[in-house]
């Protein structure tokens, strides 16, 4: 069988590399890549790590068949030019679950305890000049998931542990969801005095958290934003922390990463991540397996392991 030519959009963690070199003939598009081979490439290693998938790009890509997505989110994708040419498009649903939940958890403490703060305050010796200052709790705090789907849900069980009450927004109703459902973020923000963002991004959830949704948490408010920068209006963010409209954000995500706005960095009431979500050697591994196993199985037979549900074909 001849052995698929498939490109890669950006370095990929080395095991993925690896696995990649030994299943395909691997172009490297970082490194350049002429047209005539791109004209024979069938399968594509995008993630949200390279530049847009768009159709400047599918152009080059005729014989194109699947892209296969590193990382659970593809709004990096033209999601419509690639339904348009009939593209399969997977993701890696449901591996990062867990330990994108973990590094939520570890974001909202860090900034209600204010962790970094007082890291800092420890090494630069301040703490022989007296204790660091006492910090907001989560304590008796009620914490509203944007978003409940499989990472919102992995948050949601391990707040349960953290003995707070939970509730939840997402557009249509989840009949087996343990916890109360708000029909819109406003409500739920009103609602509660923390708000987790876990939504995709892309055009249908720009700025969905707006200076609207911040009025309505409150001044004793904490966002966390865990899921695309996009979906927080940051101008309307920053303001809201510089103003004490809300109390404190911890964000892994922003709208034009890496790049953060100076007013922003200056924020002493946020804690600030550099998208680090799945970021662990485990876990960027099982989704790089994930993405291989897609294209493996989609050369092999012509049908993906974990489609997006726009690929989904009858
Ligand atoms: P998922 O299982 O598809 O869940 C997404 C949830 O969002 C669904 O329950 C959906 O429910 C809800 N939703 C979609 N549009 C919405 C809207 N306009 N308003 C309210 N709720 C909406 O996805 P997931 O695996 O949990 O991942 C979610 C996102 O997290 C990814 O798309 C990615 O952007 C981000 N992420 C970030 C990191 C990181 O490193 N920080 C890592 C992984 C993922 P309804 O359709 O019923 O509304
Ligand atoms: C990764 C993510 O940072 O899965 C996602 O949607 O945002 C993260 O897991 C990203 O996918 C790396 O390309």
């Amino acid at each position: 069988m001849m052995i698929p030519d498939v490109v890669v959009a950006a370095p990929l963690p080395p095991v993925t590399m690896a696995a990649l070199d030994a299943a395909f003939t691997v172009h490297r598009l970082w490194e350049g890549v002429s047209d005539d081979v791109l004209a024979r490439v069938r399968g594509m290693a995008a993630s949200t790590l390279a530049g847009p998938v768009g159709t400047a790009l599918l152009d080059r890509l005729p014989a194109l068949e699947i892209i296969a997505n590193f990382g659970v989110g593809y709004d990096n994708i033209d999601i419509s030019a690639a339904v348009a040419r009939r593209l399969m498009v997977t993701n890696t649903a449901g591996v990062l679950d867990e330990e994108v939940a973990d590094l939520t958890l570890g974001l909202l403490l860090a900034t209600l305890r204010r962790i970094p703060a007082a890291e800092r305050f420890v090494r630069e010796g301040r703490w022989v000049q007296g204790g660091f200052p006492l910090s907001p709790s989560l304590r008796g705090r009620r914490v509203g998931i944007v978003g409940l789907g499989g990472i919102g849900k992995a948050i949601a069980r391990r707040l349960e542990g953290f003995a707070v009450d939970i509730a939840w927004h997402g557009r249509s109703p989840q009949p087996d969801a343990l916890w109360p459902r708000y029909a819109s973020v406003e409500t739920l923000a009103q609602a509660c005095d923390v708000l987790i963002v876990i939504v995709p991004g892309g055009p249908a959830t720009r700025h969905l958290i707006d200076a609207g949704v911040l009025a309505a948490l409150g001044p004793n408010g904490v966002l966390i934003n865990v899921s695309r920068g996009t979906v927080v209006d940051e101008t309307a963010l920053i303001a809201a922390l510089q103003s004490g409209a809300i109390l404190a954000a911890g964000l892994d995500v922003f709208e034009h990463e890496p790049h953060i706005p100076e007013a922003l960095l200056a924020c002493e009431n946020a804690v600030l991540l550099p998208h680090l979500g799945s970021a662990s050697d485990i876990t960027r591994a099982a989704m790089g397996q994930l993405m291989i196993d897609n294209l493996s199985a989609w050369f092999a037979d012509g049908r993906a392991l974990s489609p997006v549900a726009e690929t989904r074909y009858a």
